[in-house]
């Protein structure tokens, strides 16, 4: 009996979960307009149930396309007809995503939850692990970490940041992961980041002399609701969780949801759109929270949205092809943070305002919160360049983060020896 009850447990939990079974990413090369814009009617033929992993942009730009079992033939058919190059980068997602939760059951028995020590940051966590992380982390480190719950998330789970201060009324750099929910190695690399801070601190000069200057904040699991998602049900949800009025789709972009732009090119008024702005600028409370956390902290001096994939630094503007004022400076810092990053294992990265680098995009987060004043705002698009894209293997994890936090140095100390 009590075998049964444990496979019919099992069972249950494998069925409940999207599966991804002879879907597969392909890689699309548009040679000129003509064929972006070909590329561009599969978006709106909505029941090829196409997922967009990246652009369409303009010509000669990678187009990535999780295209399901049911529509593969047809849109290969349909490139092939219209003679456009394309060719499978991932073969068998299923078979990628079964080995990552192999490998998180392997990766995570190995660690003890009651220490920082012993986590494994080569592995990717559920909510709840991570949320043990925060507290457990805090109560190491009482004198330099706490942590500040800045709302509830819509399906009202707490959206926590780490604060790592060593004063009072300082002026703060925030970073933030995970607003896009199926984008792992973000989150993973936030944790990685929190115990890099607490490990350099009264060790390191440079990060000491930040941190007695500034406070930095962290949101590890900015779409929380998201997150959980892609763990007990699609491993490829993007948006929050928030439902639609006249619709049976869900969700919000909370990377188009900003009061930047909002409404503009480059995000979907349609629900079921994986660009969905929603209802009104603000509307997620996943976004709302950062926004009135902004203001109310009101001496945000760098702000930094952690996303992948790509290999990109960017800065604004996403919205508008106007030069933001400041362009000169983000671009030179964007470079040096760049070389940083590329020094650690030759990683390469491009880089520049989001509308000449990657694609327009109406109401982001950095587009707002550098409208408000914040003069170091940025993106990254953390790896790859779509090998495994979403499904980044857990081995890449350290390395990423790592290298990233030799760009966010350079953010960092630009900011603390800038102040403005
Ligand atoms: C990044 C910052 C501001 C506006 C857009 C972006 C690109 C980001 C997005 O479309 O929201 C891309 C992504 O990280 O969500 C997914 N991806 O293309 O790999
Ligand atoms: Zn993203």
């Amino acid at each position: 009996m009590k075998g049964f009850l444990v496979i019919f447990a099992l069972v249950a939990a494998a069925s409940s979960m999207e599966d991804f079974s002879g879907q597969q990413v392909l890689r699309v090369l548009p040679a000129d307009e003509d064929q972006v814009n070909l590329v561009r009617e599969l978006e709106n033929l909505e029941h090829l149930q196409l997922d967009f992993w990246r652009g369409p942009t303009t010509a000669f730009y990678p187009i990535d396309i999780r295209v399901p079992f049911p529509s593969l033939q047809a849109v290969k058919v349909y490139l092939e007809s219209n003679n456009i190059q394309y060719n499978i980068m991932i073969q068998d997602l299923q078979g990628l995503l079964e080995e990552e939760r192999r490998e998180m059951k392997i990766g995570r028995s190995m660690e003890n939850a009651r220490s920082t020590d012993s986590f494994n940051y080569a592995t990717y966590h559920t909510l709840d692990q991570i949320n043990g992380f925060i507290d457990t982390l805090v109560a190491e480190n009482p004198g330099l970490v706490s942590k500040v719950v800045i709302g509830r998330s819509y399906e009202g789970r707490s959206l926590n940041v780490l604060k790592f201060s060593t004063g009072s009324n300082r002026p703060a750099f925030w970073i933030d992961t995970g607003i896009h929910s199926r984008e792992w190695v973000t989150q993973a690399s936030g944790i990685w980041f929190a115990k890099k801070i607490v490990s350099d601190y009264g060790r390191d000069a440079s990060l000491t002399a930040t941190l007695n200057k500034l406070d930095i904040f962290l949101e590890i699991v900015t779409n929380p609701d998201g997150y959980v998602y892609t763990h007990t049900t699609n491993r490829m949800w993007r948006k929050t969780r928030s439902p639609n009025t006249g619709s049976t789709c869900v969700g919000t972009d909370p990377n188009r949801n900003w009061d930047a732009g909002f409404g503009g090119a480059g995000s979907s008024s349609n629900p079921c759109s994986e660009t969905y702005r929603g209802r009104a600028a603000h509307s997620e409370p996943e976004v709302k929270s950062i926004v009135d956390f902004v203001r109310s902290h009101g001496n945000i001096k760098g702000f930094v949205s952690i996303h992948s994939y790509s290999q990109m630094l960017l800065y604004p503007y996403g919205y508008t092809s106007a030069r933001a004022a400041d362009h000169v400076e983000l671009d030179n810092l964007a470079r040096s943070a760049v070389n940083a990053l590329t020094s650690l294992y030759g990683t390469a990265y491009t880089y520049g305002s989001i509308i000449t680098t990657i694609y327009q995009a109406s109401g982001g987060t950095v587009d707002w919160t550098y409208n408000q004043g914040i003069k170091y705002s940025y993106t990254f698009e953390l790896r790859d360049t779509g090998r495994y894209g979403f499904a980044l293997p857990a081995t890449q994890i350290v390395p990423t983060a790592q290298e990233t936090w030799l760009a966010l140095t350079k953010l960092i100390e630009h900011t603390r020896d800038n102040l403005y």
